[in-house]
């Protein structure tokens, strides 16, 4: 299975959910002057907590695998981003 994730412009953060597949990936295409992408903890997505990210992504075009079931958070590392909504 294979999830291509909605670009992630301005102040849009997503939260994603991938079910039932072992292996998939997910791209985020965004500019790196302006935005980054934090893989984190639900508890820190919910908080707009960017100190201690899962993974962290700067490349602009970033092809995230992910490895394990359930819940995937993320959010932009850019001070005031993930809190502006
Ligand atoms: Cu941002």
């Amino acid at each position: 299975m294979e999830a291509q994730a909605a670009q992630q412009q301005g102040a849009q953060e997503v939260g994603l959910r991938v079910p039932g597949a072992t292996s998939s990936f997910l791209v985020f295409e965004y500019n790196k002057n302006f935005h980054n992408v934090l893989e984190v903890s639900k508890a820190d997505y919910s908080a707009c907590n960017a100190a201690s990210p899962i993974a962290t992504y700067t490349s602009g075009n970033d092809s995230i695998t992910l490895k394990n079931k359930g819940h995937h958070f993320f959010i932009c590392g850019f001070t005031g981003h993930c809190s502006g909504g």
